[in-house]
This record gives structure tokens, sequence and C-alpha cells, in this order.
């Protein structure tokens, strides 16, 4: 019934545009993903495969994941973010269980440009609830890039770490005079925080017109740690997101639009003191690509309604605000981009683009009613907040020789920020002891805040320069540096607050501290040298080595000052601009020891990641840097059986960032298996996640606040323990 082309217009472009990259750990390679089916998806574009190629810069630094590490990363959790794990470079910190945020090269969450379908969604909520990876669940994944270190400036802009962006399934379409009637079902389960997985999708294709139906739904329990640990609190949640998506498609030209929704009931955030009580986003996306005689174009555009809760779940019991207290966020992102490339003669590559994001946000937060403390006003914490930029690009690439090409680029961003007036929960009068002072430090603060001016426009520009050299078959080599910037956010400006009880609602580092944001931010630059060596056999087929060094130094990189300590050991944080440098190597490495029908395929890699953070004004270690760490796996393919182990391995954290008083954690090695087997139109998938049921504290997870406020015992939050998952796949 369906008609499997195996290179379809985008997969080319992608295959082409990836053919300088060389990422060499199991899992990560050139590949454009395939639906998790496995084969029983067509895409047909043919029109579209000559011209499309080559509209996006050849990077090193560009990895995307193989269809078998997006299968693996799928049946281990249902988080996209998760699914970047295997990248070299990358790392991730979670929040809530579908709620991770990656980490590139020692710099986290907003420093990393994340793009869902082209569009970077910023988070609407003080502690980062709800990062664009949480919107889409890992089974609508087709393809997964990311880059770290020396990024394009048609990839970036208004970040300094790197990009990761994620695509939905482009619509697929029938042979001409055929109509295609192509889906899939998937179904999961997680034994610990027995947790349960649903996905499908329904297309119904001509040759130019595509309609497809895309539904998810996860839901999980508390997890355990490993050891006979016990529970970790508030790590549960429930999520369900559905799409519909037009395609249009005749002669070289494809259009998409594609209408959603996402709602999450309810997630624990084991290190924030809040939890979601609710998340709904709708979206709407549109996009066309068309192939030209003078190149190739591509339009986005796209809105997105955000309304966001927080408050307490029961299982976050003992605070002095246990009564609960209600957060509301309302968002709407809009913008567009486009990109144009336009081949120069055989030997160049010019490349330029416009783009214009929209973000409005209220964060406000309801009196509780009969609360002393809470009320009896609303506290407006980011009142009409807007933060836009206006982005510009011209990249250009050179092939000087077969063997050595270059890429030059330069953008300009505009960022420009306002907010209105805030105000408390009550205006400090004649109330006696604590509330008083509560009430008279945030209207302190508030009539602070509202005499100040809190526009700002940021005039950012960004560069990059890289160099290829293919020495021989065997070797090349990459190296390039790049400038880059990212305006503060939002709640880096804007979160005004500074009584303990507002403050300790702000932050994004599950670090237990208060924070207070600061009107005089100024834009962190970053200036990234980075090579690339990589070795391999003529053929890349039989053995790779990879090996990254970097080095990163921030202007202005917006860190904290401890403007107060408390009882508890937490403090009142404010942001500030000091100067920090990041270095590190990633390395990462394959060989093919057999491939043979007797024996099938039998391939080992490698990866390590290495980084240090250095504030160079408070002298101390920058939060959120992974402790050395890597992972070493077996993947075997034989017939329709595919076997995977993998041992990860992280070393103790004794590298810490002294203002945040981040906690120090012991070194762990986690042993993971899993197996796949292909029969007719069925996948059956079965792992077991940390096989020997150790226990292991997350490096960047902060401390688990939830088991903190239950217990009264503060620890860093703790890894999960053994998991047994298993899936099913139907295609049709
Ligand atoms: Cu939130």
């Amino acid at each position: 019934m369906s008609v499997v082309l195996p290179f379809s217009g985008r997969v080319l472009s992608r295959a082409v545009r990836l053919a300088f990259c060389t990422a060499l750990v199991s899992g990560v390679c050139v590949a454009r993903a395939a639906a998790p089916g496995g084969g029983g998806g067509s895409v047909s574009l043919p029109e579209l495969d000559v011209d499309a190629a080559d509209d996006a810069p050849a990077s090193s630094a560009a990895m995307s994941l193989t269809p078998e590490a997006l299968r693996r990363g799928r049946l281990n959790g249902p988080d996209t973010a998760h699914l970047f794990s295997s990248i070299p470079g990358v790392s991730l910190y979670s929040g809530g269980g579908i709620s991770s945020l990656p980490v590139i090269n020692g710099m986290a969450d907003d420093r990393v440009a994340t793009e869902v379908d082209g569009v970077r969604i910023q988070s609407a909520c003080p502690n980062h609830m709800n990062p664009a990876l949480s919107y889409v669940s890992p089974d609508m994944v087709q393809s997964a890039t990311a880059v770290a270190g020396i990024t394009p400036v048609s990839m970036g802009g208004d970040s300094i770490a790197g990009t990761i962006s994620v695509e939905r399934r482009d619509p697929q379409f029938a042979r001409r005079g055929k109509v295609l009637f192509t889906g899939w079902a998937r179904g999961a389960y997680h034994s610990n925080g027995n947790g349960w997985e649903g996905a499908a999708r329904a297309t119904v294709a001509n040759d130019w017109l595509s309609l497809s139906y895309d539904a998810s739904y996860a839901a999980r329990g508390n997890y355990h740690a490993g050891d006979g640990a016990g529970v970790v609190r508030s790590t549960l949640y429930k999520t369900a997101s559905h799409d519909v998506t037009l395609g249009l498609h005749k002669g070289g030209n494809l259009l998409a639009l594609t209408v959603g929704q996402t709602d999450t009931p309810y997630e624990g955030f084991a290190n924030q003191y809040m939890d979601m009580t609710n998340n709904r986003s709708t979206f709407v996306n549109g996009k066309y690509s068309g192939a030209f005689d003078w190149g190739t174009l591509d339009v986005r555009g796209y809105w997105q309604r955000i309304s966001h809760v927080m408050n307490d779940l029961s299982d976050k019991g003992g605070h002095s605000w246990d009564t609960g207290m209600p957060m509301n966020d309302n968002s709407r992102l809009a913008g567009y981009q486009i990109k144009a490339s336009i081949p120069l003669g055989r030997w160049n590559t010019l490349r330029v683009g416009n783009g214009f994001d929209h973000q409005g946000l209220n964060d406000w937060w309801p009196p509780l009613p009969g609360s002393m403390m809470m009320g009896p006003g609303t506290f407006h914490n980011v009142n009409n907040g807007v933060r836009d930029r206006i982005g510009n690009y011209a990249e250009w690439e050179a092939r000087w020789t077969p063997r050595f090409h270059t890429l030059l680029g330069v953008r300009s961003d505009v960022v420009m920020m306002n907010t209105g007036a805030v105000s408390p929960y009550s205006v400090a009068s004649g109330m006696g002891g604590m509330m008083m002072g509560m009430a008279a430090t945030d209207t302190a603060a508030a009539n602070a805040f509202n005499a100040q001016d809190h526009r700002h426009t940021d005039a950012n520009f960004d560069v990059t320069a890289l160099g290829h050299w293919d020495a021989d078959g065997r070797f090349s080599l990459e190296g390039g540096y790049a400038r880059k910037t990212r305006s503060p956010n939002l709640f880096e400006r804007y979160a005004w607050g500074r009584s303990g009880m507002a403050a300790s609602m702000i932050g994004w580092f599950g670090d237990g501290n208060g924070y207070v944001g600061n009107n005089g931010l100024t834009p962190e630059i970053a200036n990234t040298a980075s090579v690339t060596a990589d070795w391999h056999d003529a053929a890349r087929e039989v053995w790779d080595v990879k090996v990254q060094p970097y080095y990163t130094y921030v202007h202005h990189y917006v860190n904290v000052v401890r403007l107060k300590s408390y009882a508890n050991g937490f403090g009142l944080l404010q942001f500030a601009n000091h100067d920090a440098q990041l270095y590190g190597i990633n390395a990462s490495g394959r060989y093919r020891a057999w491939s043979s029908p007797r024996w099938g395929k039998g391939v080992f890699s490698a990866k390590f990641d290495w980084v240090r953070g250095q504030d160079l004004v408070a002298h101390t270690g920058l939060y959120h840097q992974m402790p050395a760490n890597g992972v070493v796996a077996f993947d075997e393919t034989y017939g329709k059986w595919s076997g995977h182990a993998d041992v990860q391995l992280v070393k103790r954290k004794s590298s810490v960032d002294a203002l945040r008083g981040e906690p120090r954690t012991p070194g762990y090695a986690l042993l993971n298996l899993s197996a796949g087997y292909q029969w007719r139109f069925a996948r059956f998938e079965a792992g077991l996640d940390n096989v020997f049921n150790q226990h292991a504290y997350l490096p960047l997870g902060g401390y688990s606040l939830g088991d903190y406020s239950a217990t009264g015992v503060l620890a860093p939050l703790a890894a999960m323990g053994r998991s047994v998952n298993a899936s099913v796949t139907m295609s049709f």
C-alpha cells in the first residue's frame, strides 16, 4: 500500500548538508531518522530531489540521531530532551519528568537555541517548567540534530552554547495516481514509576494533498531511586497532545500547516518548591519550502498560546505554604523565519535569512483565600512583559578545493524588551511580625522596580568563521571561531520580589535558592574557538575517532551575587554580569568488529566528555558543569534482531558552584540493556535500565526539594533505579 522511496528530497538534502558530519558514537550519525514503525511509513517528494540539496551548512559540530538512537531514546523514556544524551558534549538536567533541559559544553537552558520545527519556544514559567522540548513527544520526532560549539549563524542567534533542533514528521505523499493510507501506533510500559505511553499517527494522502493526525499520551508515577532508597517525590507526570497536519505538494513546493494542542494536567518538579498543576499549549505552525532556479526557500510562521498553572502537588507536603500557592502564567508567542539558500556557481553557496520572534508574558500569583501572607491582592511578578527579536544573517560557504571549504557568517539580532508596573500581595501597613516584614520588603522592592525604566534594546551581532580540510581519505580537520550573543530573558531582567518567599519562586536551577532579577543586565557575549580532528577508514565504515577540544570566554556571563543567606543554608541571589571561561574536550569513537551474514554486525562505540567552567569574577566553578563522563556501548544487529548494551560512567562531581551552594555528588556506573525484534509490521522492544539497581545522585540535579519538604532531609536529587521498559509498534 505504501511506497518507500529511499531518498526523498528532504532526506537527500539532509544527507548532503551533513556530508561532513562524522559523528561516530553508536547512535549518532548523519542519517535522517525514520518513523518509529521502522519502514512502515513512506515519504515521496521526488521533484525536490535535485534542487533542495545543500540548504544548510556543512559543519562537523552538527550531529543527528540515527533511527536506532531515536528508538532507544523512546524506549528509555518519554522525554524528547533525553534523545540527545548520546551526543558528545550534550548533558541534561532534570526538572520534571518530561521537562529536562539540555546543556551543551557546560552552557544550559536559554544559552542553547532550542528549536521545534524551526521555532524557538521560550519557557513561560519562572522555573522553566515548560521548555520547548516538553511540547513534543519523542514519538513525534522525525529528526533530532545538535550543534555543539561553532554554530553556523544560520542555525543560531540569541544563544551562546549551540543549537538543538527537533523536527516533527513532514507530510507524506503518494506516488502519482495512487492513494496512500499509512500510519503506526505504539504503546510502551516502564516498570519504575508504573509509566504508560501511547502514540499513534494516521495519514491519508494522494500525490499532492496529505492529511495526518497525531496523538500521544504519557503518564507515570513517582519513580524509585536505586538500591532500595525509596521513592523520589514530585517526579510524577501526565501529558497528552494531539495535532493535525495538512500538507500540499506541487512541483518543487511543499506547504505544511500543523494545528495542535498539548495538555499536561500535572507534572511534579522534584528540585523546585512548586509543581505544575496544568499547562496547555495551543499552536499553529506553517511551513513552506520551495526549490527554484536560483536556489531554495524555506519560510515558517507560528503562533502559540501557553497557559501555565503552578501549585504544590499532594506529595510536596510540609511547607509553611503547604496550603498551596497558586501561580499563573500566560504567554503568547508568534513569529516567522525566512531562509534562502542560493548556489553561486559550483563552488559557492550564499545563505541569507530574516526572522522575527515575539514573546508576551504575564506572570501573576492570585491571592490565597484566608492567607495573611499571600493576599489580599494579586502578586504581579511580570506584568505584560514583552521580548521581541529581529534577526538577520548572511552566510557564505566556499569550496576552494575538493578538500578544503570555508564557512563565514555574520548575524545581527536586535532584542527589545519591556514590562509594566508590578505589585506585591499587600502593601505594607500596620500588620505585625513576619507578615509585615515580607509585605514591607516586597512593597519597597515593587516601588523601586516601578520607578525604573524597563525598556531595553540590545543590538547584538554574531560572527562564525569555520574552515574544513580533508587531509586525505582518512583524516580531516575542522577549526573555527564564533562570537555569539544572548540577551537576558524576562525573568533575569524583571523578577523583582525580594522577600524570601517571593524570590524562592524564581529560578530554573533546582538549587533551592531564591532569585532576584537585575534590570541593569547586559547581553552575554561568548567567544569560542574549537577544532575537530577526525580519523577514520576511507569508507567510514569500520572505524572512526573524533576529538573536539574547545575554549569559550564569556563576557558578561549572567551569573549571580549572593545578597543574603538564610538559616537553612539557601540564599537570596541576584543575577549579575560576570566574566567566565569554559573549556573542555568532547571525544567519540566507533569500531565495527564484525559484519557478515553469519555473525550479523557488531559495533563497539564510546564517547567521553570533559568540561570545566569558571566564574572569573567570583572565582568559583560555574553551575551545571557535568563531571567527566563517558559511555561505552556495544550494538549487535542480526537479521531482524538488534541488541544494545551500554555502561554509563560518571566521575565524582568535585568542582561545584560555591555561589549557589551546589551539591557534590559521588561517581557512578550504570549498565543498560535493550533488544528489539521486527516481525512483519510489528516491532517489539524491551530494555532494562540500571540493571544492577545502583543508587546514584544526578550531578546536575540540584536538591531533592520534594523529599526535603516531606522529610526535612536535604540531599541531591537521586537518579532512577532499575526499570524494565517494553514497547510494541505496529505499522500499517
Ligand atoms: Cu511553572
